[in-house]
C-alpha cells in the first residue's frame, strides 16, 4: 500500500509536542493516520489489526488460526513489549541501578523468550503455518533485543524464526526506516 513516512524525532522531543500529542495523547510512536478513512490510531497492535483488516492480508481467516494470530499479537502488546521495555529502562537508562528490578526484568525477558521458543518449536510462525501480523509485531522487539544484546541465542527456534523473518524483503526494507538523518 502507498504510504508516507513521518520521522518523529524522539531525541528532539517531537513526540511531546502538541501536534503529535493530538494524534497520540500518550506521546508514543508509532501512529497511523489513514487519509482515505480519516482513522487515526496509536498502539502498534491496533495499527496492525487495522491494516490487516483493510487489506485482507496477514491475518488468517480460518477461526482457529485467526485467534492464534490475535493471541500472539496480544502477547506482544501486553507482555513482551512492556517487559523488554522495562528491562531496557532499568538495565540501560535508569540513573540509579536497582539490582532487584534488573533481575526481575531479566528473568521475565527470559521467560517470554522461552514461551515464544516453545511455540516456534511446533510451528514455523506464531499463528501456525503462515506469516502474520503476530510475527511482524514480535519481530520488532526481537530485532531490538538482538541489537542491544538481550541474548536469546540459547532459544534455537526463536533464533531460527528471527533469522527467517529478517530475510523477508519487506522486513529488510522496514528495518532501514526511517532513513538516517542527513543533518538537515
Ligand atoms: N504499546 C505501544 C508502545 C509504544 C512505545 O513505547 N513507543 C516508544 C518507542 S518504541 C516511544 O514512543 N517512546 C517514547 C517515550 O517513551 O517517551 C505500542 O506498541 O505502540
Amino acid at each position: 500500500m502507498p504510504y508516507r513516512l513521518h520521522h518523529v524525532r524522539i531525541d528532539a522531543g517531537e513526540h511531546r509536542q502538541p501536534a503529535f500529542l493530538a494524534l497520540n495523547p500518550h506521546g508514543r510512536i508509532p501512529v497511523l493516520t489513514d487519509d482515505e478513512t480519516g482513522v487515526t490510531l496509536f498502539e502498534s497492535a491496533a495499527i496492525l489489526l487495522y491494516l490487516a483488516e483493510k487489506t485482507g492480508r496477514l491475518l488468517p481467516r480460518e477461526p482457529a488460526a485467526r485467534w492464534e494470530a490475535i493471541k500472539w499479537l496480544q502477547f506482544h502488546a501486553a507482555s513482551v513489549g512492556p517487559i523488554i521495555g522495562q528491562r531496557v529502562h532499568f538495565e540501560l537508562f535508569a540513573k540509579e541501578k536497582i539490582p532487584a528490578a534488573i533481575e526481575r526484568f531479566r528473568n521475565l525477558t527470559n521467560s517470554v523468550f522461552a514461551v515464544l521458543d516453545s511455540r516456534l518449536a511446533q510451528h514455523p510462525y506464531l499463528a501456525g503455518a503462515d506469516y502474520s501480523i503476530a510475527d511482524i509485531a514480535q519481530f520488532g522487539w526481537m530485532h531490538i533485543a538482538r541489537i542491544i544484546n538481550f541474548d536469546f541465542s540459547q532459544h534455537p527456534h526463536l533464533s531460527a524464526w528471527h533469522a527467517r523473518v529478517a530475510q523477508r524483503p519487506a522486513v529488510r526494507k522496514g528495518i532501514t526506516l526511517p532513513e538516517p538523518a542527513t543533518g538537515a
